[in-house]
């Protein structure tokens, strides 16, 4: 019987590597019967060309569906396409949701862009405690310090489709010819050019997911009032607002409202985006008559919200299958 994790799925192979060598295995039936997925991350026992187990799972995060990973390298363009700080956030809150380390990178410093965004973004970030690096692919700069916030670590790659996730791997290493694609070329919005998951070793001791990223995510999984601690702004004012409920929108006795002055105007205004998007969620589910179970910590992907399999069965409204779909991962 051996260990390895698997860095690669495809179709009914799972590709596994021990660190010395890779192997290329199925699943005994039994565990096909098992609910949950085995993902690209897992560690698992083989034996005779079949997986016999899954270890448990560190972490994991969906779409891209990914386990024991130590970090998200969000990835975001300064320009071509213009930086869209709503959309950092809403990558660095799922991040937080996932309760998995987060480091940002900004590429494309070789094209013309605001110079003073650059004093902004370290403005908001690097005093939230997030590691910055600024970065271009095409002239091969930052990309050192780039590499060594990878070292010794699996990190998930993400951002939108053309910010340049797969030229920085290829920088790095350039053996690796990952594809990359013009971001003219990349017609529909939203095509990403790396369309698979897959754990590659870009040095002795670095492993990257090359990812599509989360796609087109809404914060339609969570209760508003569990936004809050996807701001760790926020933190600090958590619980002390004279309403327990309090959204920190308007609210009489708001602890955050009072300090708003504390907060980059950017990051609330993503909160308050992100608590409708939420309620939004909250309003569908009130309307359909579900009922939930709603984890009482968000901050950890151990607990997440779920759906009664019987319910789950029960349904057959598609706006409710929509709601499943999003909020249940395990039914994926
Ligand atoms: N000027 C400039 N262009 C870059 C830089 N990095 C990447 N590009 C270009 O941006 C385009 C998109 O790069 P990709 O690496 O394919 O982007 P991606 O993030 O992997 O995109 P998806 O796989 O679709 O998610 C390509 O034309 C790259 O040559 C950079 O630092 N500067
Ligand atoms: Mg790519
Ligand atoms: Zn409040």
């Amino acid at each position: 019987m051996s260990e390895g994790q698997i860095y690669k799925i495809h179709s009914d192979f799972y590709y596994i590597d021990n660190d010395v060598e890779t192997f290329e295995c199925k699943i005994r039936e039994v565990l096909k019967k098992q609910r949950e997925k085995i993902l690209v991350g897992d560690f698992v026992e083989f034996e005779n060309g079949y997986i016999t187990k899954v270890l448990p799972r560190k972490n994991f995060i969906k779409r891209p569906s990914v386990s024991n990973i130590d970090q998200i390298v969000i990835v975001s363009a300064l320009k071509e396409p213009d930086l869209d700080l709503m959309q950092l956030n809403r990558y660095i809150a799922l991040a937080k949701y996932y309760g998995i380390k987060t480091v940002l990178c900004f590429n494309k410093e070789d094209l013309k862009w605001e110079k003073s965004l650059k004093n902004k973004i370290i403005e908001i970030y690097k005093t939230l405690g997030y590691d910055v690096v600024f970065t271009s692919a095409t002239e091969h700069k930052g990309i050192r310090a780039f590499e060594k916030l990878l070292t010794g670590k699996i990190s998930v790659l993400c951002g939108n489709s053309g910010v340049g996730k797969s030229s920085l791997i290829n920088a790095i290493n350039p053996k690796l010819q990952l594809k990359t694609k013009a971001v003219s070329e990349k017609l529909q919005r939203g095509t990403h050019t790396t369309r698979h998951c897959e754990i590659i070793k870009i040095n002795k001791t670095s492993k990257i997911v090359d990812t599509p990223g989360f796609s087109n995510v809404r914060f339609d999984f969570i209760l508003p009032t569990e936004v809050d601690k996807l701001f760790e702004e926020m933190f600090p004012y958590i619980g002390t607002c004279k309403y327990s409920d309090c959204l920190h929108i308007n609210e009489d006795g708001c602890a955050v409202l009072s300090n708003i002055d504390s907060i980059d105007e950017s990051r609330y205004q993503s909160y308050v985006a992100f608590v409708k998007e939420a309620r939004d969620y909250k309003e569908k589910i009130k309307y359909e008559g579900i009922k939930t179970e709603h984890s009482k910590k968000v901050i950890n992907n151990k607990e997440i919200a779920k759906i009664s399999e019987k319910k789950r069965q029960s349904s057959r409204n598609t706006l409710k299958q929509k709601i499943y779909k999003e909020i249940d991962y395990e039914n994926e």
